[in-house]
Order: C-alpha cells, then structure tokens, then sequence
C-alpha cells in the first residue's frame, strides 16, 4: 500500500517538475518524446555528395546537377518538393538567375517550424593568402555543404518517424555572391543572401508561416563554436534560449557557448524583417578570437579536411531533440 502512494508521489512530483521545466508554453510537458538519433556519418556523406560537384556558383553545370540530386533526396524522404526560381542583381548591377529548393513535410500541420541553409557557393575566393587563388570559386565545404548535409539527415530522420510539427526545410540560392574584397566599385546594399531576399519577399505576399526558424551557416567544422548571434537574440530570443540550453543538456557546451556573439548579416535577417518569421542562425563565428570567421573562410581551402562528424552531430541532434519535442 505504502508503496503505491509513494509510486503515485513520485509520478505527480515529476510531471510537476516537468510543467516548470518547460521554456516555452508551447512545448510538450511529457517526457515521453522519442528523439531520433541524428547520424553524423550519413550526414558527412550529405556533404561529400555536394562537394564532390565542385563548386555549386550559380549558373553553371555543377550547380545545376547539385539542384537535381538535393531535389531528389528531398523528394526519395517523401517530402512535397518545390523549386521557386528567381532572379536578383548582384553587385555589380548584372542580373543572376536562383534556384531555392523547398520541401515540406507534413505540409497539413498547423504548427510549423522552419529549417534553412544556403546551398550555393562562392565564386571567388576573395579571402585567400595567395592573391592568385582570388577569383577562383570555393568548393564551401563548410560554406555552404555543411548546412545542407546536417539537414539532409534531419530530412531522412523525419522521413522515417515524423515529429509532432510540420518541417519546412528551405535550401537557399545565390548567398554566397556578396562585394567581393577586390571590387573597386561602389557597395550595393543588401549584396549577400539574394536567395532568402527573394524567397522572404513571396513569403510575405503568399502568406506563408512558420512558429519559428533555424538557419544553419558553416555547422561542420571540426571545433567550431557557435556563440548566440545577435540579430537571432533580437528577433527571436525565446528560440536562442531554447536551442542553447538543449544544447547544453545534451552535452554540446563546447560547440554552443552561451554568450553572445557578433551580429551577422545572414539569410536569417531577411527572414524575420522581410517575411516576419522569429528566426535564429547557427553560426560559426567567434567575435572574441582573432579572425572572426574561420582563417580558411572564403578561402580555396574551404574543402572536405575542416569537416567533421562531431560538429556536424552537435548541431544535427540539438536540432532533432529541439524539434521532435515540439
Ligand atoms: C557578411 O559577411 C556580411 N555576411 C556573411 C554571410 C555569409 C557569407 N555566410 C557565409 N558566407
Ligand atoms: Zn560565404
């Protein structure tokens, strides 16, 4: 007898503990959720595919066979995949041609989270030591594949058992085409990430939205960091909170360090000014080291030696457990 009553203690007093444990009112308070395991080998290999197409600069061959397989995988998970095309200046002025690559899952659902990461890579390698490299296109191992990869993981684990939520995984085009460091013009506003510009602007007409998002940037380099960006705790700090202390209680503190860092005009910043969805980046950038990025970043070394499983199973499964408990 005594032991039933203190059995049933127990039980109240964790589904109590469980109620307050909650960041945002949203969130499931059973703890009965099944996480799937994010598998870091199948990602890198996600990474490898599109590296392995060269450099994907938008308007030539490589990109365009990279648009087919990542709309095929989408598609082989059981996603509806959609390929918005568009076109946007660049820099100088000249008109560029873009592809994003949308797929959602469980397109019905109401409650919908947003997960995102440029596809492209840069076409020139302004930061490189040797100046000759410097209008060589980068493979963006890091920049670019590695976003890409870790979603294309989350994508085959939500294929094979859905979480409570609809997915909406967006890859975006034409990031990546920012004033390179050699141009003697003048600077355009808003040069870099034309894909989300594009894609943030149909949003806002067709009405598109999402409870939240998360942009993966440079997610696969062995010992990266990624510290809270700045624009993502301005528009969209409840969600910071949340993946950061998920993070941590899985045991990620060495990759997601609770401190605030730069303020980085990224894909995200389009995303919550232009088409009002509260959405956070995942970065790589220390603002207290010496360089900021990584010393390879916009770099010919940018290729598949910085890559690794460990980064990549950080960030893959802080976003699993943060979106299969919605
Ligand atoms: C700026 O450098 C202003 N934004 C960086 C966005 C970026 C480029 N992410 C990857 N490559
Ligand atoms: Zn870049």
């Amino acid at each position: 007898m005594r032991r039933v009553t203190y059995l049933a203690l127990a039980v109240l007093l964790v589904a109590g503990l469980a109620a307050c444990n909650g960041v945002r009112s949203d969130k499931k308070q059973t703890a009965a959720v099944v996480v799937p395991t994010f598998n870091a080998d199948s990602a890198y290999a996600f990474v490898q595919t599109q590296v392995d197409f060269g450099p994907r600069v938008p308007e030539t061959a490589p990109h365009a066979a990279c648009a087919n397989f990542l709309t095929n995988t989408l598609q082989r998970f059981g996603a509806q995949v959609a390929v918005q095309q568009g076109k946007m200046n660049i820099y100088t002025g000249e008109t560029k041609a873009l592809k994003n690559i949308i797929g959602q899952f469980n397109a019905d659902a109401k409650r919908r989270v947003l997960l995102c990461a440029h596809w492209d890579s840069r076409p020139f390698a302004d930061h490189d030591a040797n100046s000759a490299n410097r209008h060589t296109p980068i493979l963006g191992a890091n920049d670019g594949a590695s976003g890409v990869g870790v979603l294309l993981e989350v994508a085959r684990q939500v294929a094979h058992s859905a979480p409570a939520v609809g997915i909406d995984i967006v890859f975006f085009d034409l990031e990546d085409w920012g004033t390179p460091e050699f141009y003697t013009g003048d600077e355009r506003p808003d040069d870099w990430c034309l894909g989300s510009q594009y894609w943030a602007a149909e949003s806002k007409k067709n009405g598109y939205r999402a409870d939240y998002g998360i942009l993966l940037d440079m997610v696969g380099a062995s010992g990266a960091t990624f510290y809270r960006e700045q624009f993502s705790t301005y528009f969209a700090g409840a969600v910071v909170d949340d993946v950061w202390r998920t993070a941590q209680a899985a045991g990620f503190a060495a990759f997601f360090v609770d401190t605030r860092g730069g303020a980085i005009t990224d894909d995200h910043y389009y995303i919550n000014t232009v088409a009002g969805i509260p959405c956070i980046d995942i970065i790589q950038y220390n603002p207290y080291g010496d360089t900021g990025f990584a010393d390879y970043w916009h770099t010919t070394a940018d290729d598949m030696r910085h890559i690794d499983r460990r980064t990549l199973y950080a960030v893959g499964q802080t976003l699993l457990q943060t979106i299969y408990s919605e």
